[in-house]
């Protein structure tokens, strides 16, 4: 009991602080999967000591209260309560099965499903057609006033259309950003030194409860009708989905994504279907709502003081989690960049197992602040490599011992001297083709088909023939024999032959795709079509200063600089004879 009582006071102090961030200051630490998490340890303690449950506990506020905001106050006429969820298909059939009851019938429900956006919910007030007031959720009694922010938001509708509008009519529905509206406008605040966003929600959230309606108007913000509030002067339909139809043919904006269900194996259906699409819809969903259709149903069934009884939200897996990392590694790439890749606590993400996460480069370690040992928050959108959105800097949990991240005085792979380039904020190694971190990957972008095309010859190949000590560069490619070949793991004679008349068509290839084939760190295909049509010969290229390289059109400073570096380099020069000499490279 004793221990219970501790346990809630220490939950109810970590889920407030976190409630304020969220709510008030608008910069959430934590994923929601883990506020879900803490929040369910809390209401079950809660459910097992009934006489330790206070009415201020976190667990029977709908949100965090308003407390320091500098907005105006809007009283909601019916309050804006959330949604209870649900996160396996089990208690989703508990829920459908409640409803029965509670209707006493055993027939099936009607029921709406639609998409859970991912944004903030808004309730906007339209009195004889004409918005007038729109306000955020707040504790779902009171919000707050952001009718000059939500004015800016173009799709929303200044004035409806149309007949038979209510002469007082509240919808409420959804303020998100979309995907490329979020890249947008973290790109812009990276380049200009701003603070970066680190989820669309929070871009949302940051952007619609800015002070000046003025920074509002330039994020590209939108918005989703999800249903009716209150409505006085006109007869609404009697079902939500008609209902949904009605604002859309006023002018509001309503998804086309969701569908009537009439059995619970429906919903089931359409919440897979939802799951298999979200990397499509270009928006975060976390889930789907599930509604009683019928409006005289929803009556007869209620709510709760937090939340309809009619609905429910039926939660996807999450796509933000948090972890340990426990070491950062670093890895050499083909062109030599050197990259600080975190090393894990293992964790599910959406069903997926990820141990590791890319950190691009120094100043994105600088940017999170990041040591080794600090929580992190990960996320993993779409099939995208996860990545580490922020530091979780908590200051109830006890620290562990933090370690921090330096840059290795060598190459990893190979012990060559590193060099840093500020103005990339990337590590390079100074080795070349002879670092053998570079040398497979050097090796399969060599034969690729973009390069020198070479058929049949792909990782797997690659990886034998270099593990082996076969080829140590792309040039002893050509001086392969058909029994190294059929030495190989899965290589029988007759694919043995084919790689080897491969090998002698592909001498045959342009300048461009030769200069493309040395894998030289900012030079690509076009890049390498500019070098070519701009110098004309091998010699001209290799004997060109740095003013002549970046004289040539497109290569800027950055790029003349690699090629300048790659071209002074002795093992590369010497593999650059032997491939054009020796092997007998032609144009
Ligand atoms: O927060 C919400 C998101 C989406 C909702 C909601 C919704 O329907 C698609 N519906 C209700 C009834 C509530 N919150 C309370």
């Amino acid at each position: 009991m004793e221990s219970a009582q501790k346990t809630i006071a220490y939950l109810k102090t970590l889920l407030r602080n976190y409630q304020y961030q969220y709510y008030v200051i608008n910069e959430p630490d934590i994923p929601d999967a883990e506020y879900d998490r803490l929040m369910e340890n809390l209401r079950q303690l809660e459910t097992e000591n009934p006489n330790l449950l206070t009415q201020d506990s976190p667990t029977q506020c709908i949100g965090g209260s308003c407390l320091s905001s500098v907005f105006k106050q809007v009283h909601h006429k019916i309050p804006m309560l959330s949604l209870d969820t649900v996160s396996d298909e089990s208690s989703f059939l508990a829920f459908y099965q409640r409803l029965k009851k509670r209707l006493n019938i055993s027939s099936n429900i009607t029921l709406c499903c639609e998409l859970k956006l991912d944004g903030l919910a808004v309730s906007l007030l339209y009195l004889n057609g004409r918005l007038v007031r729109a306000s955020t959720r707040g504790d779902g009694l009171i919000g707050e006033d952001i009718t000059a922010n939500v004015r800016t938001i173009s799709i929303i509708p200044k004035h409806l259309i149309g007949n038979n509008i209510p002469d007082y009519l509240e919808v409420r529905g959804e303020v998100f950003m979309s995907h490329a509206g979020f890249k947008k406008i973290n790109q812009a605040a990276y380049r200009d030194g701003h603070k970066i966003f680190s989820n669309p929600r929070n871009a949302a959230s940051g952007s619609l409860r800015h002070l000046d309606p003025c920074i509002t108007a330039k994020r590209p913000l939108t918005f989703m009708c999800y249903g009716l509030g209150f409505s006085k002067g006109r007869a609404m339909p009697c079902s939500h989905i008609a209902c949904l139809q009605y604002f859309k043919v006023w002018g509001l904006p309503v998804s086309n994504y969701m569908r009537l269900c009439y059995s619970s194996r429906e919903v089931i259906r359409f919440y897979h279907d939802a799951e298999i699409n979200r990397p499509f819809f270009g928006f975060d969903i976390d889930g789907i709502v599930i509604k009683v259709d019928n409006l005289e149903l929803q009556r007869k069934i209620g709510s709760s003081s937090h939340a309809p009884r009619w609905a429910i939200a039926f939660k996807f897996l999450a796509q933000e989690v948090m972890t340990r990392v426990n070491n950062v590694e670093f890895r050499v790439g083909r062109t030599g960049v050197i990259t600080p890749v975190a090393q894990l606590e293992p964790i599910r993400i959406a069903g997926v197992l990820v141990s590791r996460a890319t950190l691009h480069n120094m100043h994105e370690i600088d940017r999170l602040g990041l040591k080794i040992g600090d929580n992190v928050v990960i996320r993993r959108a779409g099939d995208v490599i996860p990545q580490i959105i922020s530091v979780v800097k908590s200051d109830i949990d006890a620290h562990p011992i933090l370690k921090s991240i330096t840059v290795p005085k060598q190459c990893p792979g190979c012990g060559s001297k590193i060099q840093f380039i500020s103005s990339e904020s990337t590590v390079r190694c100074t080795g070349g083709l002879s670092c053998p971190a570079q040398r497979k990957s050097a090796i399969r972008h060599f034969a690729s088909r973009k390069a020198l095309n070479i058929n049949g010859i792909g990782k797997k190949i690659i990886d034998q023939l270099v593990d082996k000590e076969y080829i140590n560069n792309p040039a002893d490619l050509f001086m392969l024999t058909i029994d190294q070949l059929i030495s190989l793991e899965g290589v029988g004679q007759k694919l043995a032959q084919n790689i080897i008349d491969a090998l002698i068509i592909s001498k045959k290839t342009t300048f461009a795709r030769f200069i493309y084939a040395l894998g030289i760190s900012k030079i690509g295909l076009v890049a390498a079509e500019n070098l070519a049509s701009y110098f004309v010969t091998l010699n001209l290229l290799l004997s060109a200063d740095l003013k002549t390289l970046s004289s040539a059109h497109g290569i800027g400073q950055a790029a003349a600089n690699h090629l300048k570096e790659f071209f002074d380099n002795a093992s590369n020069r010497e593999i650059i004879r032997v491939l054009v000499v020796e092997v007998g490279i032609y144009w």
